[in-house]
């Protein structure tokens, strides 16, 4: 792959000094920090209970794969901070000066933009949840392959940047396309099985009707701040609905294709099956499925008997709203409504909470379960088809009231 990239902008690794000062003189608004994000952590251990809020909990430590202890879920949009960290290799540093977009492959005029270019154009701004698709992965059992999340790969933002699809109409989509693929800066070789061929970037594609949609953007910030380079700067894909592999970070390359993109993961990581004709069928992951997580009581969280307990979360729909959640107490034998709080925001999460009173001491097993606006809900049991991801199916919360 390394020899490849002849036609391709070139990205130095630098040193975190010069890389600083590079942005810094093309431009201003590096010096309010752009380098400064440095996500603060804590290890799994210390956070039995979830009760350091503020404070990232690392999954893997090389490349940087944090998660935010969901237990802290307080605002409806996720502090830059704490929003989850998921990288397949380093985050690679790269000097605004030589930085490149490229749009090519099937398009009437191939484009090259720089980061002034992008800036320039009309703007959107557009709050979207990001989910990653092995959120939850450490409650499967037997145990998955993959990260082992808990609940807290997920984080809700407000995005800027320029939608995708205006930038493709600028380049002018050609009749025979039929899917984008979005490319990372990023690059590696994956060792275990199924091993990648030698050195590849993250690339993932959208088919051209999802990649059109006015909500899909070149993202350039986040929660109104210069994009952190954790998070892909200078520039990712935000695609809103979709599981959190489709927002391609550290973004240089948009690729108008002819054929569906069959990369790594694409095609072998992020895939699911899917039944067609009686047969499972593997297909790339795309919509997020609906879900309800419950934020406080933490497992096994001691509650003091007939005192007022808040149980509160948040629930969300790929492209769908969320129409209920409800609670169960005693292990999905009864159910009761939560209140929704605020209205509908398209592609983001809506939090709820129900008024308990547990009236006797002892272990109780609590359930909350969403239900979104085209009528679909939560399994009761793990598909096996999804292998290791889309995990939306309920899970028990033991607590004990004392
Ligand atoms: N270039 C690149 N983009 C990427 C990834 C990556 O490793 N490299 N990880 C993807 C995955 S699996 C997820 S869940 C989201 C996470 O975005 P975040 O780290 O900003 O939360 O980024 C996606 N985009
Ligand atoms: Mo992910």
């Amino acid at each position: 792959m390394a020899g490849t990239t002849t036609e391709r902008m070139h990205i130095t690794r630098i040193a975190r000094r010069a890389f600083l000062q590079s942005v810094a003189t093309t431009l201003p608004l590096a010096r309010a920090g752009n380098g400064g994000f440095i996500p603060s952590v804590m290890h799994t251990d210390d956070v039995a209970n979830g009760q350091r809020p503020g404070e990232l909990i690392v999954r893997k430590s090389a490349p940087q794969n944090l998660e935010m202890p969901f237990a802290a879920l307080a605002s409806f949009q996720t502090p830059n901070e704490m929003f989850y960290i998921r990288n397949h290799f380093d985050v690679p540093q790269v000097p605004l000066a030589a930085w490149r977009l490229k749009i090519e492959g099937a398009v009437e005029r191939p484009l090259t933009l720089m980061y002034d270019d992008l800036v320039q154009l009309p703007a959107r701004r557009q709050v979207a949840l990001l989910e990653c698709a092995g959120n939850g992965r450490a409650s499967l059992q037997p145990r998955a392959k993959g990260v082992q999340w808990e609940l807290g790969a997920v984080g809700n933002a407000e995005w800027t940047g320029v939608p995708l699809g205006a930038v493709l109409e600028k380049a002018g989509i050609r009749a025979a396309a039929v899917e984008i693929i979005l490319e990372g800066a990023d690059a590696g070789t994956i060792a275990e099985e199924p091993r990648s061929p030698g050195m590849i970037h993250f690339a993932r594609s959208l088919p051209l009707a999802k990649a059109r949609q006015p909500e899909v953007l070149l993202a350039y910030r986040m929660n109104g701040k210069e994009l952190p380079p954790a998070h892909g700067f200078p520039l990712r894909a935000v695609v809103p609905g979709w599981y959190g592999m489709a927002s391609v970070k550290w973004l240089t390359r948009v690729i108008v294709t002819a054929r569906p993109f069959q990369g790594y993961f694409q095609s072998l990581d992020y895939t699911y099956f899917e039944p067609l004709h009686g047969l499972p069928t593997l297909v790339p992951l795309t919509e997020i499925a609906v879900k309800a997580q419950m934020a406080r009581p933490a497992p096994q969280e001691v509650i003091p008997v007939n005192q007022p307990y808040r149980i509160h979360g948040a629930a969300w729909s790929g492209e769908a709203g969320v129409a209920k959640v409800q609670i169960s107490v005693d292990g999905g034998k009864s159910w009761s409504e939560a209140t929704l709080s605020g209205e509908t925001i398209p592609f983001s999460w809506r939090f709820w909470e129900f008024a308990w009173r547990p009236a006797k001491p002892g272990t109780y097993t609590l359930l909350a379960r969403a239900q979104d606006t085209t009528g679909r809900v939560q399994p009761q049991k793990r598909d096996p088809n999804r292998r290791n991801y889309m995990i939306n199916h309920l899970v028990p919360v033991a607590v004990n009231v004392r």
